[in-house]
């Protein structure tokens, strides 16, 4: 058995978070046993979830989680691809976490109501005398990342212009095809879908989701991968 440490369900979510998501996809995908169970940050190998624990080794971040899959169990996600076609997947899957994820961060932690009604729950656990200084310090910790990762830094304008061209591409790339590459699931719609799905949660009222509703294709990629994988 896999032990993979995640948040846990929230906001109509899998996961809050698309890293977690994609960790799960991978896993449903390689069809081996495992579990998800609530993660501790503080006990995270890189301080971030998710993780995976199998068989006494621990492996930290969704990519290495999958060629951690890939390479002990002999699974190729992307077996249907040509080396161009994975390529093209790794750079969807890299604009889905490295720019795609930032601008969903700043949507649901810096604007006040999403935080109110999403990210202040995760600290419902802490002291109330504590919590305000712990909300405090993490948020101020999310907005220096957004700074230093450049995301933080546009005007609201700016960072829709950069939604609405990556979405686009997005939903060009797709195009008609069931899947991100073509007729079959590889480690791209791993990322793609977690990212989608978590962009244009109803729960959260932004301009992502917003944009992403205006494509058809996306909309139905998004709800046949959800079917498909967590039917549940
Ligand atoms: N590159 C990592 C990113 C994981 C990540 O950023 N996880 C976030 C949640 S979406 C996290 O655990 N953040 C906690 C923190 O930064 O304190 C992966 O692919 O797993």
């Amino acid at each position: 058995m896999l032990t993979l440490y995640t948040f846990g369900p929230a906001f109509g979510l899998p996961d809050p978070s698309p890293f977690c998501v994609k960790a799960m996809v991978l896993l449903k995908m390689s069809g081996l046993d495992f579990e998800c169970v609530p993660g501790d940050l503080r006990k995270a190998p890189k301080e971030k979830l998710p993780y995976l624990v199998d068989d006494g080794k621990t492996i930290a971040d969704s990519t290495f989680i999958r060629w951690h899959l890939e390479a002990r169990y002999g699974i190729d996600f992307d077996k249907d691809y040509s080396p161009a076609d994975r390529a093209t997947g790794w750079a969807i899957e890299k604009l889905c976490e490295d720019h795609l994820y930032w601008l969903g961060l700043q949507e649901r932690w810096m604007d006040p109501t999403n935080f109110d009604k999403g990210p202040r729950k995760f600290f419902d656990a802490v002291p109330t005398v504590l919590r305000p200084l712990i909300v405090r310090k993490v948020r101020g910790d999310v907005r220096r990342n957004l700074r230093g990762q450049g995301t933080g830094r546009h005007s609201e304008a700016e960072r829709n212009k950069l939604a609405n061209t990556t979405i686009q591409a997005m939903s060009d790339f797709l195009g008609d095809k069931p899947y991100m590459l073509g007729q079959t699931m590889s480690s791209t719609d791993a990322a793609a879908f977690a990212t989608v799905q978590s962009l244009s949660s109803p729960f959260f009222e932004t301009p992502s989701r917003r944009i992403i509703e205006t494509k058809a294709n996306l909309i139905a990629y998004r709800d046949r991968l959800n079917t498909e994988l967590f039917p549940e």
